[in-house]
């Protein structure tokens, strides 16, 4: 009776063990995963000659167009958009819109913050990814190639379809 009963307390600590040893929990991911929606790209025309006049008043050379969407963070850590690139403007850049007096301007930023479990919404009048310098007209229907890149989670290269504004 006596061995009996420690051969359970044994094989008990035996199984024990074993599921306890291999399983070295895991740290949680520290990276944050951005979902993007509603992703859009203003179509331009671009005419030989002129470009299309600056919209903020800022000294831009050529034909301009922006990208917007929503950036959405499902993870508790905070990310931030440093920068983008297209293959379709000469110059990308991240910016603002602020009103001075009765005019709206467009200001570059140094990134755009993802809240954690929070989301950025880039859109006309706000936050928006800037193509300076379009190098071929974006129709509406078109689909230009995006890649932004996170401070975290590092590059996303995405399909931005052109709508008329
Ligand atoms: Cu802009």
């Amino acid at each position: 009776m006596k061995m009996r009963t420690l051969f359970f307390i044994i094989a008990f600590a035996v199984m024990v063990s074993a599921c306890a040893s291999p399983t070295p929990t895991p740290a949680p991911a520290a990276k944050p995963k951005i979902e993007v929606s509603d992703l859009w790209t203003r179509a331009v025309a671009v005419s030989s000659g002129m470009g299309t006049p600056s919209a903020g008043g800022m000294n831009m050379s050529g034909p301009t167009s922006a990208a917007y969407m929503i950036l959405k963070n499902n993870s508790g850590v905070a990310d931030r958009l440093i920068k983008a690139q297209t293959d379709v403007a000469k110059t990308v850049e991240i910016h603002t819109t602020v009103k001075e007096g009765d005019v709206m301007k467009m200001k570059p930023v140094e990134g755009i913050d993802v809240p954690a479990n929070g989301q950025a919404k880039l859109e006309p009048g706000g936050f928006h990814v800037m193509l300076i310098g379009v190098t071929r007209e974006l129709k509406a229907g078109d689909k230009i190639k995006l890649t932004l890149v996170f401070e975290k989670s590092g590059e996303l290269v995405l399909e931005a379809p052109v709508r008329a504004p």
